[in-house]
């Protein structure tokens, strides 16, 4: 163990940068906890951070662990792992996050020899899954894992877990030490301790996975929609959306391919209560003005659905951040909700954030398409993933045929559905409501043709609302997490 006035010290630090925060909060898992950890905001406090750096490598000497190299869980820990490296000449080992089959890029970024041991350093653990899955890449690479060290062992099981697959894991405090120390520096009081130590105790994770090196699986509920409106961090706009599917019951975005100002406005009247989000191509209208935006918006914010361009941005980010703003549609006036293809790389979103971002705008990107022989598949798929992680403060989503990324501030909007499976003589290829939800885990079903040429389309909508609605709720069952 560490000097007890250094983890004091420590611990008054975390308060005081707000890496400890107490009350209500909701977790990725759907679980409410009253101890909310964030140790990214460490960067902005160097003391704090060379401190850190030295309690975890005073907490590796005194275990007596050997070691020929530190590898840090990306990201928090890696610049920790740096700085431990780069004080005390250790070579360091870079574990890349990206999916395993994005591009040929490696997976482990420095010297490799294989036989050799690498110390794993970590922020934080509750299950153990992030340490075991960068274990299992460097094993891949012929490395000896024997140890990790953690700043914060959050008593949920991580330890036990770890063990099992032969990983001791040392760490600098638990989280009911750090309560303890809090409670004396009387930064919490006793009622929030005992919420937090019960928390804790309702909530260790249980090894469950059966067989060899896949993530640990544990079965946890689904989250709901309006859990996942109260994710920290979350988009206002994906907030937002989430928050009104919740309360009209409504997971169906109508895709309002008419070519007639005054059947858009119709459409959006009657069927505004059933919808969620009214998909446009504003471009197809035969008669457009300004004053058809204007009553959208109004009939949008009077039957609260929000209002999605489906423009399919692809071009330089120069462009399409005129194409947004300006010309005759003026798009971003009216327009909650943009999407683009990834095809041009990161500056199409960057483009589009300069318009969107000041106005509260979202965007999706294009994840995969519904037509046949779509080629955005594979790692062109995963990059539209990453693309998206790298720019959350605009992209709150996809449109994809399935759940394409397991963060649930992500949405997932599908197109091609109808309530037959099929599809139509140019390519697009349809699946049923059903299957889209609640087998491939898209959170939005996109119809068009399903309603627009059904005689009764109110009737039609209200099908595919209360289908797709029931899909959602016999989802929320069982689900994998790491
Ligand atoms: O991959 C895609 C992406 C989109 S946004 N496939 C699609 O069909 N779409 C759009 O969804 C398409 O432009 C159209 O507006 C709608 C599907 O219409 P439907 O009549 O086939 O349901």
């Amino acid at each position: 163990m560490v000097e007890s006035s250094s983890v004091e010290r420590l611990v008054a630090g975390l308060h005081r940068a707000q890496a400890l925060r107490f009350g209500e909060f909701v977790l990725k898992s759907g679980l409410v906890s009253p101890v909310y950890i964030d140790l990214r905001v460490i960067v902005s406090h160097p003391p704090l951070l060379n401190q850190i750096a030295d309690l975890l490598l005073q907490t590796a000497k005194n275990a007596g662990i050997k070691y020929d190299s530190v590898c840090g869980v990306p990201y928090t820990a890696l610049p920790l792992a740096t700085i431990i490296c780069s004080t005390n000449q250790i070579p360091m080992l870079i574990r890349r996050k990206e999916a395993k089959d994005y591009g040929t890029k490696r997976l482990v970024e420095g010297a490799i020899n294989p036989g050799e041991t690498c110390l794993i350093i970590e922020d934080v653990v509750t299950s153990g899954s992030s340490i075991l899955e960068t274990a299992e890449v460097l094993q891949k690479e012929g490395l000896k894992i024997t140890d990790a060290i953690v700043l914060l062992d959050r008593e949920q099981g991580g330890k036990h877990r770890l063990k099992e697959r032969g990983i001791c894991l040392h760490s600098v405090c638990t989280l009911s030490m750090m309560l303890e120390i809090l409670q004396q520096q009387q930064k919490v009081d006793a009622g929030m301790v005992g919420k937090v130590k019960k928390f804790i105790l309702q909530n260790i994770f249980k090894p469950v996975e059966q067989n060899g090196s896949s993530p640990i699986k544990q079965t946890c509920k689904e989250m709901s929609f309006s859990a996942r409106a109260q994710l920290p961090g979350i988009h206002s706009v994906a907030a937002r959306l989430l928050k009104l599917m919740e309360k009209k019951q409504t997971n169906l975005c109508l895709s309002a391919d008419v070519t007639d100002s005054q059947e858009l406005l119709q459409l959006a009247a009657t069927l505004g209560p059933s919808i969620c989000i009214l998909k446009t191509h504003i471009d197809i209208l035969n008669d457009f003005t300004q004053e058809v935006t204007k009553e959208l918006r109004a009939l949008a914010d009077q039957h609260e659905y929000l209002i999605f361009e489906d423009r399919k941005f692809a071009d330089i980010g120069n462009t399409v951040r005129h194409q947004y703003e300006g010309g005759v549609f003026k798009i971003s006036s009216w327009s909650d909700i943009v999407n683009a293809h990834v095809v041009p790389g990161s500056g199409v979103v960057k483009g589009l954030k300069e318009v969107g971002l000041p106005s509260q705008r979202g965007c999706l990107l294009i994840a995969e398409m519904s037509s046949h022989g779509s080629l955005a598949t594979g790692d062109y798929t995963t990059a539209a993933v990453q693309m998206a992680e790298e720019n959350s403060d605009f992209v709150f989503g996809f449109i994809s045929g399935s759940r394409v990324s397991r963060k649930p501030e992500f949405l997932h909007l599908t197109p091609g559905v109808q309530m037959e499976a099929g599809g139509d003589n140019l390519g697009q290829k349809y699946l049923s409501p059903e299957e889209v939800v609640n087998k491939r885990g898209s959170d939005i079903i996109i119809v068009g043709r399903g309603i627009l040429s059904a005689s009764n389309r109110l009737e039609a909508a209200e099908m595919y609302r209360k289908t797709a609605w029931e899909s959602y709720l016999s989802r929320l069952g069982v689900c994998a997490q790491d």
